[in-house]
Parts: C-alpha cells; sequence; structure tokens
C-alpha cells in the first residue's frame, strides 16, 4: 500500500507470441482490479533475456504485449502500462534481493529446473536468479496482490519469503504481496501433452494458442487437441485433454463444468471440440479488432510506454530510496 492506495502489479514477458493461457490465467484478470486497486501491469523484458531473443522479436513483442494489455481491455488512463526496462529500479532493487535470497532457495525453483533442462546450452545466473528480480518487480510498489497462474505461485512464495526475512532485518519496508489466482483457467495446459503447461515458447505451435490465432486456425488447433478413448465430455481423473478443453470452453463461456456436461451429453468428442474452437474464436474476435487498431499506431504505443514509465518511476523511486537509506548506502 502506498499512501493508503492499495496495489496491484502483474507482468507479462514478451518472450514468443501470448497465448490463451496468458489471457485467461493473467491477462483477463487484470482488470478486475483497475477499480480499487493503483494497478502497475509491466512487459517485463529483463525477464525475457534468460532466454536468448532475436533482438528484432523482442522489440517487436515488446510493442505487441503493450497494446495486447490495452486490446484486453487496460486503460492507460487508469493503469499503469510500461516496460520493464525503462524503469532502472526494478533491477537496482534486484541486485540488493539477490543478497537476501538463498542459493538453496533459487534451486528449488521449479521453472529454473524446467528451463535449464529446456535450454541446457545456456544456463545462465540470470535464469537462476530470476526470482529474485521478479520479487524485485512486485516489492518495489508494496504491492499488495499479484493476479498471476499458478505456475508463478512458487515465485511468489519466494518474494513473500525475501519480503519477511527483509523486514524481520529492518522493519516496515516491504508490504507482503499476495498472489491472486483465477478461480477457473489458472493453469491451462497444451493442446499436444494436456498434462503440460500451455506456453508461449512451446516450439510446437499446434500445442498452442495464440491471442492473435485467426479463427481458422484456432479451430482447427482444437479439432487437433489430443483427448482419450472414452467418448463422453465428463470432467474426470485421467481425462486431461478433455478437463482442460472443458476449463477453456468454461472459461470463454462463464458456463460451470456441470452445465457443460449437460449441454454435451451423448454426443461425440468431435462436436465438442468444435464448440470449444468456436467459442474461443468468438471470445477473441474483439480483442483482435481492437488490437489490430492499437499495433498500427507505434507514436502512440512509444508516448503511452513513456507514460507509464514515468508514473512507475515516481512509485519505485521512494520505495528504492527507503530500501536503500536503511541499507546504509549513503544517498547524495
Ligand atoms: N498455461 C498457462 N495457464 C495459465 N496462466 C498462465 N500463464 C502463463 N502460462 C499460463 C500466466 O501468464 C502470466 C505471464 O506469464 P510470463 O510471460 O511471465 O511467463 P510464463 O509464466 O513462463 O509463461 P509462458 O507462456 O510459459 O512463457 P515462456 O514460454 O516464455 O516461459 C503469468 O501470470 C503466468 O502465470
Amino acid at each position: 500500500m502506498i499512501n493508503n492506495e492499495k496495489i496491484c502489479f502483474s507482468g507479462v514477458q514478451p518472450s514468443g507470441n501470448l497465448t490463451i493461457g496468458n489471457y485467461l490465467g493473467a491477462i483477463q484478470n487484470f482488470s478486475r482490479y483497475s477499480e480499487d486497486y493503483k494497478c502497475f501491469y509491466c512487459v517485463v523484458d529483463n525477464h525475457a533475456i534468460t532466454v536468448r531473443q532475436v533482438p528484432a522479436e523482442l522489440r517487436r513483442r515488446t510493442y505487441e504485449t503493450l497494446a495486447l494489455y490495452m486490446a484486453c481491455g487496460l486503460d492507460p488512463e487508469k493503469n499503469t502500462l510500461y516496460v520493464q526496462s525503462h524503469v532502472p529500479a526494478h533491477t537496482d532493487l534486484a541486485w540488493i534481493l539477490n543478497c537476501f535470497t538463498g542459493f538453496g532457495e533459487l534451486s528449488r525453483m521449479t521453472q529454473f529446473k524446467d528451463k535449464s533442462a529446456r535450454h541446457a546450452d545456456n544456463i545462465n545466473a540470470g535464469l537462476f536468479t530470476y526470482p529474485a528480480l521478479m520479487a524485485a518487480d512486485i516489492l518495489l510498489y508494496q504491492t499488495d496482490v499479484v493476479p498471476v497462474g499458478i505456475d508463478q505461485k512458487q515465485h511468489l512464495e519466494l518474494a513473500r519469503d525475501i519480503a519477511t526475512r527483509f523486514n524481520q532485518l529492518y522493519p516496515d519496508t516491504f508490504t507482503i504481496p499476495t498472489p491472486m489466482l483465477a478461480k477457473s483457467g489458472a493453469k491451462i495446459n497444451s493442446l499436444a501433452d494436456p498434462t503440460k503447461k500451455m506456453s508461449k515458447s512451446d516450439e510446437n505451435t499446434n500445442a498452442v494458442v495464440y491471442i492473435l490465432d485467426d479463427r481458422d486456425t484456432i479451430i482447427r488447433k482444437f479439432k487437433r487437441a489430443v483427448t482419450d478413448s472414452d467418448t463422453c465430455v465428463r470432467f474426470a481423473e485421467g481425462k486431461d485433454g478433455i478437463n482442460n478443453l472443458m476449463t477453456i470452453y468454461s472459461c470463454f463461456t462463464g458456463k460451470t463444468i456441470e452445465e457443460i456436461e449437460r449441454e454435451f451429453e451423448g454426443q461425440g468428442y468431435g462436436t465438442f471440440k468444435l464448440a470449444v474452437g468456436e467459442a474461443c474464436a468468438d471470445a477473441l474476435a474483439p480483442v483482435q479488432q481492437r488490437y489490430n487498431e492499437i499495433i498500427s499506431d507505434k507514436a502512440f504505443l512509444e508516448a503511452q510506454m513513456k507514460k507509464g514509465a514515468d508514473e512507475a518511476s515516481y512509485y519505485a523511486r521512494k520505495t528504492l530510496s527507503k530500501v536503500k537509506r536503511k541499507l546504509g548506502f549513503v544517498q547524495i
């Protein structure tokens, strides 16, 4: 909390084209906080370079992610939308928090284990200390709530531990943040391997539905989604593929799992998959339309980046100077 304002913070990496996992697990929920919280939504480009990025693609995706924030309903007048590397306080605080984070704690992070297995040729220190930067992102704004998908819950717990440890040594420095998981959609799985999270960096593009996929592509991908040898549309253990599709359908239509089971009683998987594809395409159409209007106006996006970075810096500086003062750094 800053000046009696409750604070919400979250971010998305411009590390690939955004997926319906990013949308349902995170971005769609961001606007829920706009009325009651001061919201900071960041394009976390510093995090993205923990994995090698092609510079031109990183640049393009940074604009795209900001445009998608707005297309998904985040009004830049009500939310602070900005790019992480434009506010150097993030990396400044990250260094400090690195010195309050245990090697053992970082070694236990499942994302580090997964990503170092996937990028065995580039297991860099940034990938390892990613959670300390994420803690800095959040703690810098005295954040109360962080809307995220389940995969980020472990990092959030570490951020809470780091904040608590710091507060014990230097009382009343950080607000302890609370993760806010979407009621449904906090973990959307791959269409090709439904035991695995849907990821924007998955090499198999058929496993992933991107927010900007066109209608035919969306429907084709859902038609090919892996299911099981049963034929009944019901949510049950061992039916990962169908459970995932039912969750996606539920998120896009607002129907409960019971309502979906009743709706498709006696119908095969083919009919159901088509319905999921159509519901997803229908829901994303207005987002895509708004996105196309925004993305073409680069000057507007740059002006928003600048405005967002100025706003975020104002808040970030307050916490950073408090932290430095408490640590005993000489400030001039
Ligand atoms: N499959 C998912 N289901 C629900 N939520 C998800 N999120 C990501 N994937 C899913 C949530 O989206 C937000 C932004 O994620 P991120 O950009 O910080 O990176 P990530 O969590 O590592 O997501 P990706 O798509 O898997 O990226 P890559 O492939 O680059 O690692 C977060 O709130 C996340 O929980």
